[in-house]
């Protein structure tokens, strides 16, 4: 590909504990192990084991590291491995193996990014209410902070949370992700307290001389098809994005969002004094693209799409509509459209003006064939060619973007939809756990390698 690509810009991979590590009777239980035992919660009845066994295949995977020949690879940290009870004492087996994940990358010459929450919130926290009791952040910022102790100096670059609006609205509105609950109230005080458990944490980090530090969002640009539906497009860009933005600049909870939320919360958990917590000062901001959203007309009895996460269940107070996602699309259901990263960037720049961006993570669940010539899918590499000269074309216009992951370095378990979906570059093979490179893998390592 013939791109111009800022000098420095960083390239890498990304994944998250609960989808690749396995290995569940070495660490504390998480919602996510409890949500996988409901029947009909996961597609097929997958669970955390094995996933893609990867705590006991950590060199084979340090070595897959090396050969793409990454600049960087961004990983989280199970909570419930390091401190198997969400409080209390660390576990030295758990911390053991981060060490290990972490000296591994350090000694192949690839930057550790470490996130601090991917969504598996130790059990015991769950039970004592989640995301929307407030003492769970405090309790992030003490695993923060143990975090922080350890591997500051070593890990690169640090970030608090991935996506908090999946964990706040999929998990407490829809109830399609752990725990299950469908309580749009009690998902906002999850947002909440989400970004309050950021800010305590950035904190706690950088007093223990943690540097880089950042959160990753998934910005979505939300698109009104027709002029009668901005109020609604209003009301979805308001809970997707800009609640998370305007708590992050300081500016609390948006007017519009307050109003239009008042018949499911009375916002009684927002306190004045923490706006200079959840606004502490950050020294990047992640967005992880993937679609937009494309808010039409309700029509009787359709108010879900086949664009998975795209339902009015997973918004908050959500006026009747319908998202209408237009074609090209995933398996996921979502719309291809590589300019909507630039879109997600200026929504973000917008609201945080001069913050370092970074592509957190990006990629496809695409159609592959599988023959005796090796594991073939080309959309996958369309799709990676489309988005990296979106992302180049961004920095040509002046965007301050850093970096590109790539989701995701393997097949790995895709939370609700277990393995019935797949973004990796590296297939894995769920039942004996071999992992085989796919096209795409060899493609973005030649790019890799072909850079000047
Ligand atoms: O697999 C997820 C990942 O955990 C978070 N971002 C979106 C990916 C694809 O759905």
């Amino acid at each position: 590909m013939d791109l111009d690509i800022p000098p420095g810009f960083e390239f890498g991979v990304a994944t998250s504990s609960w989808q690749i590590e396995g290995d569940v009777a070495g660490r504390g239980r998480c919602n996510w192990d409890d949500f996988a035992q409901i029947p009909g919660a996961i597609i097929g009845g997958a669970t955390g084991e094995p996933a893609c066994d990867h705590v006991h295949r950590l060199e084979e995977d340090l070595d897959l590291l090396a050969w793409l020949g990454v600049d960087a690879y961004r990983f989280s940290i199970s909570w419930a491995r390091v401190m198997p009870q969400g409080s209390g004492d660390l576990s030295a087996s758990g911390l053991d193996f981060y060490d290990r994940l972490i000296d591994g990358l350090l000694e192949r010459g690839i930057k550790p990014v470490a996130t601090l929450f991917h969504w598996d919130l130790p059990s015991p926290l769950e039970v004592a209410g989640g995301w929307p009791n407030r003492d769970t952040a405090y309790l992030f910022a003490d695993y923060a902070q143990a975090m922080g102790e350890r591997y500051a100096g070593k890990v690169d670059r640090w970030a608090t949370l991935n996506e908090p609006w999946c964990s706040a609205f999929l998990g407490y509105c829809a109830g399609y992700f752990a725990p299950g609950r469908k309580e749009p109230g009690a998902s906002l005080a999850a947002a909440y307290h989400l970004i309050l458990a950021h800010g305590l944490a950035i904190e706690r980090l950088r007093a223990a001389g943690a540097r880089n530090l950042g959160i990753v969002l998934n910005v979505i640009p939300v698109i009104a098809e027709t002029p009668s539906m901005d109020a609604a497009a209003r009301h979805v860009d308001g809970t997707q994005n800009r609640l998370f933005l305007d708590l992050l600049a300081g500016r609390g909870i948006p007017a519009d969002v307050r109003e239009s939320c008042a018949s499911v919360t009375d916002w009684a958990f927002v306190r004045d004094a923490d706006n200079p917590v959840l606004s502490a000062p950050i020294d990047w901001i992640g967005e992880n693209y993937y679609t937009v959203m494309r808010v039409a007309e309700p029509q009787a009895g359709a108010t879900a799409t086949a664009a998975i996460a795209q339902d009015s269940a997973d918004i908050p107070a959500c006026p009747p509509l319908r998202f209408a996602p237009r074609p090209p699309f995933t398996e996921m259901g979502w719309e291809i459209l590589p300019e909507g990263i630039e879109m997600a960037l200026r929504k973000i720049t917008d609201h945080l003006p001069g913050v370092p961006l970074w592509i957190c993570e990006n990629g496809a669940a695409v159609q592959e064939v599988i023959d005796d010539s090796g594991i073939h899918d080309p959309m996958r590499i369309e799709y990676f060619e489309g988005h990296f000269r979106a992302v180049m074309r961004a920095a040509e216009r002046g965007f301050d973007v850093r970096g590109y992951y790539a989701w995701s370095l393997m097949d790995n378990l895709e939370w609700a939809s277990g393995w019935t979906k797949q973004f990796g570059i590296v297939h894995v093979d769920p039942a004996t756990g071999t992992r085989t490179p796919k096209d795409s893998a060899a493609w973005y390592r030649d790019f890799l390698a072909a850079r000047p």
